[in-house]
Formats: C-alpha cells, structure tokens, sequence
C-alpha cells in the first residue's frame, strides 16, 4: 500500500498564528519514517503552497477572514488529494488548520462521486465546525469546513471542483464534540448529523461508540475520511492546539477509535490538522499524533 504525505501549512483560517509550524513538527517527529517501517510506501510527499500572513493585506474583521487566500489553497489541495487517488495512492494531509479539510475532502469525495460512490466521514473535534459566514461569531475558516462540506454557506468553497455537496449528511459523525457556538447549534440539527458528544463517550464507552460510528460511516458508502482535529483530544494529551478545551478523549479511547477505523479495511484517506508547535511543550503533541497516525494506518501492539 501507498501513501502520499500532503503538507499544507496553513494558519489564515484561525486567529492563533502557528499551525503553519505543524506540518514540520510533525515531519520532524518520523511520520514518514515511521510509516515506511510498517511497511507502508511513502510517496511523493508534496506541499500545497500557501501565502503568510505577512504577504497579505490585514484581515481583522470580517465574515470569512482571508477567503480568497483560503479558497485558492482548498482548490489546489483538492486537485493534489484526487490525482493522489488517481495514482493509486492514499492521501495523508497534514496541516495547517482545519480550514484546508473543504479542499482535501473535497478532492476526496469527487474522486469517488466520479465513480458513484458516496464517502463516509468521521469529524474527530472539540469543535463541531459547523459555522458558517454571518452566523460564525469569529469568521475564521477553520470552524467552518464541515458546514461547507455538506453544502452550506459559501457557495464558491461548497462548489470546489463539482456543485453537489461532497458528504452526505447520513455518512457523517462528529465524535469528541464538547464547545459549540449557539447559532451552530441550530445548523447542525437541521442538518441532521450524527453527534457523539463527550457524555456519549463518558456513558457509553469508547468500544461502543467507536463500533456505532463505523456502522454508519461504512453503510452505503465506499469507505471513509477521518478528518483527525486535534483538539479533540484532551488538553492534556495534546497541549500543542490553538483553541484547547478541557474535558476531551483520552489518549487511550483515541488509539482505540483510530486501531478499530483500520480494523474495517475502508479508510480511504486522513487529515491531521490544529497542530500548533509553538504552544507545545517540546514536540510531544505532534508525537503524540504520529502515533495515532500509526494507529490509524494499523499499528498494533503484537
Ligand atoms: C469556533 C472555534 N467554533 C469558531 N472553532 C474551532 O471560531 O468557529 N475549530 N477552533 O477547530
Ligand atoms: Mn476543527
Ligand atoms: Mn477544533
Ligand atoms: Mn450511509
């Protein structure tokens, strides 16, 4: 099996400066390495290139803060994760925030739209993501992709590559969920997506809710995308996150999620994003994640 690394240093899509920083740290803690020793072929790893802050005019306010610099990297990195599939190859992005997951999922899901196939989601976040322009109280993009991936809001982000909305509300879980804003509340119901919230996890186990997750994010598709936020973890597990919520997964139910996702065969492809090296102690987050990653990709402890 193949697998094509996709750098996106991208830190325009929230207000804390540095997530650019976590495709290095990452990098820096043998992903790469680390994949090719179980086995894996690592291929081709490339970057989507992305402006600084610096290079752009300011952007304090707004709806839907750098849009246009956040548009043009979404629509480049759908092209990048569609021709890695295309390739043979499946695509692991690394971020950058998670504003850059409406341009790898995009990509993804028109791959296999293509083909007549719908893909499963599994949303791993603090966060629900579900904002959109004029309701998010903070215009950053990072809390708005998975709205745009069901086909709300912008309708140039929602029409990256096809105009049909890339995920179906029925193949998609959001799991670790535990702050979301009030109008995002209301979206998410009427989209009607499956939430598994900290209590859920607290009541029910991870064992549990990790099975009835990949029950609906196989049934009727091709296989899934775990798009991995790691502020879905707790703070304490991952420090190294801009926008820390306490009270999240454990670094245990995380690996068991992500080894039971690999268990099924069907994960089509991954993005790990909201790394922030600069609030890290030392590289531990970023680690951390590798490891999941492996997780992710089958590692077992025999
Ligand atoms: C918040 C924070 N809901 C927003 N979102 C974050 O700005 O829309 N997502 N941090 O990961
Ligand atoms: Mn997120
Ligand atoms: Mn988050
Ligand atoms: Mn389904």
């Amino acid at each position: 099996k193949s697998i094509q690394i996709i750098g996106v240093p991208v830190d325009l899509g929230a207000s804390r400066r540095g997530t650019d920083g976590g495709v290095s740290a990452v990098r820096i803690a043998g992903l790469g390495e680390k994949l090719t020793k179980m086995g894996y072929t690592v291929t081709d790893e490339v970057d989507v290139a992305v402006p600084s802050k610096e290079s752009r005019p300011k952007e304090t306010t707004g709806n839907m803060r750098f849009r246009s610099e956040i548009l043009q990297v979404c629509q480049d990195l759908a092209v990048v994760t569609k021709e890695a599939l295309n390739k043979g190859n499946l695509p692991l992005i690394i971020g950058g925030d998670h504003s850059l997951a409406i341009g790898s999922i995009s990509g993804i899901a028109d791959y296999f739209q293509e083909k007549g196939g719908e893909l499963g989601l599994v949303w791993f976040d603090a966060h629900a993501d579900m904002n959109i322009p004029g309701i998010s109280p903070s215009g950053n993009i990072h809390g708005m992709p998975l709205s745009h991936l069901l086909g709300y809001g912008d309708k140039e982000f929602t029409g990256i590559l096809s105009v049909n909305p890339k995920i179906k509300p029925e193949n998609v879980v959001l799991v670790g969920v535990r702050d979301i804003d009030e109008k995002e509340k209301e979206l998410i119901k009427q989209s009607g997506i499956k939430v598994y919230s900290m209590r859920d996890i607290d009541e029910l186990g991870m064992s549990r809710v990790s099975d009835e997750i990949l029950e609906i994010v196989t049934k009727g598709t091709v296989g899934f995308h775990v798009s991995f936020d790691v502020d879905g973890c707790d703070p304490e597990v991952m420090p190294g996150s801009g926008t820390l919520v306490p009270g999240g997964v454990t670094y245990r139910e995380a690996h068991l999620l992500l080894e039971k996702c690999a268990e099924t065969g069907l994960m089509t492809s991954m993005d790990l994003v909201e790394l922030n090296p600069f609030l890290d102690k030392g590289n531990i987050s970023a680690e951390r994640a590798v490891s999941l990653v492996l997780s992710a990709f089958g590692q077992s402890v025999l």
